[in-house]
């Protein structure tokens, strides 16, 4: 479709198969992330593939200096971001809030919370004067069902969903839609970061039960994005078949 769609986090699980998504569909993908190799090996995936020009840079979202710089280059280079994804987002630790580590509290907040903040106040303005555009945020079940453990990554994400409200009453005389995807379960690299590269704990989330794959998430932002410009997709909540809520996942033993 043509589109130039600003993806955050685009370097693993839901991020990187959204880029996919949208470059098999026609539009220009913009990524960032931390991993310099890892972007360049799939911008050149999809350069090849879809025989686009992904466009890749290297982003940490939770530094304010460098989400001001790479913003207005971005919007110099490319003239308009008709969808910006923010996806990056991470949960560290699973422990009782008494014992959590401050460090991984901060890092969660100024990534999920901080870093989606950042980045949006600098490209909205752009889609406020062109009276168009699309904010997607990636919320998660944990941010309306609160579990043990992750008091902090849940209020992090019921802040997305929040924060994605608040916008859209902020942007309601505009033609800007605003969106909050809510995944599930979702095998990815998510709970090797959250156990800080305990592959073996990782494996553990996703043992006994289908968990939903990136693909899937993917699939469902393209459906929102692709929606006509009278339609717009304020809250998505997508779970595996067999999970309920947010932690309540039947496991086949
Ligand atoms: P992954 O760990 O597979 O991917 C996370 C992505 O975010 C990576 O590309 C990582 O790249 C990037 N990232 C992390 N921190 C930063 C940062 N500071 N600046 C820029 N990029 C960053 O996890 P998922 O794909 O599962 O997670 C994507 C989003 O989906 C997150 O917001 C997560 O909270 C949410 N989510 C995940 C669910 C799940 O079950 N997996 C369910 C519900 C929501 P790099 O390390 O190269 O920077
Ligand atoms: C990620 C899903 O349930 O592991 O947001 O918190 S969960």
């Amino acid at each position: 479709m043509n589109r130039n769609i600003f993806i955050t986090g685009a370097t693993s699980g839901i991020g990187k198969e959204t880029a996919y998504a949208f470059a098999k569909n026609g539009d220009n993908v913009i990524l960032c992330a931390r991993n310099l190799d890892k972007l360049k090996e799939i911008k050149a995936d999809i350069d090849r593939k879809y025989g686009t020009n992904a466009y890749i840079f290297v982003l940490d979202v939770t530094k304010y200096n460098d989400v001001v710089k790479f913003t207005k280059k971005i919007l110099e280079d490319v003239k308009k971001v008709d969808v910006l994804i923010n996806n990056a987002g991470l949960a560290l630790g699973l422990d009782k809030f008494q014992d959590y580590d401050i460090a991984d509290i901060e890092q969660m907040i100024n990534t999920n919370v901080k870093g989606l903040l950042y980045v949006t106040r600098q490209i909205l303005p752009s889609m406020v004067a062109n009276d168009e555009g699309h904010i997607i945020n990636i919320g998660s079940t944990a941010g309306i069902y609160a579990y043990a453990g992750a008091a902090v990554y849940c209020a992090t994400k019921s802040s997305v969903k929040v924060l994605s409200d608040g916008i859209r009453i902020d942007t309601i005389d505009k033609n800007i839609k605003v969106t909050t995807v809510q995944p599930g379960i979702v095998e990815t690299n998510f709970s090797n970061v959250r156990f800080h590269g305990n592959m073996e704990q990782a494996k553990k989330v996703y043992e006994g039960v289908e968990a939903l794959k990136p693909e899937d998430i993917a699939n469902t932002i393209l459906y929102i994005a692709n929606q006509p410009k009278h339609v717009q997709i304020s809250d998505i909540t997508i779970m595996a078949t067999n999970q309920a809520t947010g932690f309540n996942i039947y496991r086949k033993k």
